[in-house]
């Protein structure tokens, strides 16, 4: 099956403190994904880079860093991401992750005007599950999830139109959860695997069964892909590595898998920073991954069916 693909540059880099993930949609432009997904038979469009909503400067970065500017983004993520649904599927070329809440937020708000629900598999090594009164850091690249699900504290954001249900929320690959998001996401039905469970019993297994879900209730699936889902052996260009993360293969299955459901509908590419990339192989990697999400193959296989 083959689709349009939208590509959307999102060069948000005022999550965390640390720069670069702005370079990063010219950094997957660079790796060639453009080409890599036409020659799997896709039409593919580069709509180049969302600029940020106006935003007052950002004067009082104690609590949260760059909260305005955040803010602004978020904006401007919500209103690209409805309109791209209406297009094509769109993949979102970080920037950051607290560029999700932009996305998430107006992904969902295109599938309930279908009368659809919406789905999210959230591949990080962290569960990005804070508010701004719960993070330590004051990054809020490490508040997507709470943000999209309708949690309250998000005051100076836009309201959420349509938060996605926690039930319709899978975090795969966890490694790194602070003990304010560990305590508020038990209160939750967000589902939680952890590579401990990914360890002894696979990674397609809470995949498959997640999957089943979205295809009975005829959901739309965004895919929120976390450079530090990967191990940073392989995965090196991102400036929050935790050890002990998913394989090349353990990724790749996890993108055939998505592919061969036909449930994907939307994607962002989330975290790479070129700077701190050796020699483009983190970035390359991830076009790989995007790649197998939208239909690389070695060999085909019987389809097969979810529901
Ligand atoms: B990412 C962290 F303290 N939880 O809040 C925080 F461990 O988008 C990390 O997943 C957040 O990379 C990581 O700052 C956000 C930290
Ligand atoms: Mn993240
Ligand atoms: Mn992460
Ligand atoms: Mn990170």
């Amino acid at each position: 099956m083959t689709t349009t693909c939208l590509l959307i540059g999102a060069p948000v880099d005022s999550g965390k403190r640390r720069r670069g993930c702005l370079m990063g949609p010219d950094a997957y432009r660079t790796a060639g994904l453009e080409q890599s997904l036409t020659d799997l038979g896709h039409t593919v469009q580069d709509l180049g880079n969302v600029t940020p909503a106006p935003f007052e400067p950002d004067t009082n970065d104690v609590q949260t860093f760059a909260l305005n500017e955040t803010v602004a983004w978020t904006k401007a993520l919500t209103k690209a991401a409805r309109s791209a649904m209406e297009r094509g599927t769109p993949v979102f070329l970080g920037g950051d992750h607290s560029l999700s809440a932009g996305t998430v937020t107006g992904v969902a708000n295109f599938a309930a005007s279908q009368n659809r629900p919406q789905f999210v598999l959230w591949l990080d090594a962290h569960t990005d599950f804070h508010t701004p009164h719960s993070t330590s850091s004051g990054n809020l690249h490490g508040t997507p999830v709470a943000y999209f699900s309708g949690c309250a504290g998000f005051d100076e954001f836009p309201p959420v139109a349509d938060p996605v249900p926690q039930e319709n929320i899978c975090l795969l690959g966890l490694r790194s959860v602070d003990t304010a998001e560990r305590h508020a996401i038990q209160q939750t039905r967000i589902r939680t695997h952890d590579m401990r469970e990914i360890d002894e019993f696979g990674i397609s297994k809470p995949l498959t069964a997640f999957l089943s879900d979205v295809a009975a209730q005829n959901g739309m699936l965004h895919v929120s892909l976390d450079v530090d889902f990967l191990d940073p052996s392989v995965a090196p260009a991102v400036g929050t590595t935790v050890p002990g993360g998913a394989t090349v293969r353990e990724a790749h299955l996890v993108m055939e898998l998505l592919h061969d459901s036909g449930l994907v509908t939307s994607m962002d590419l989330v975290e790479l920073n070129p700077f701190l990339d050796e020699r483009g192989r983190t970035a390359k990697l991830m076009v790989d991954l995007a790649a197998s999400a939208l239909g690389r193959r070695v060999f085909d296989r019987p389809t097969r069916s979810f529901s």
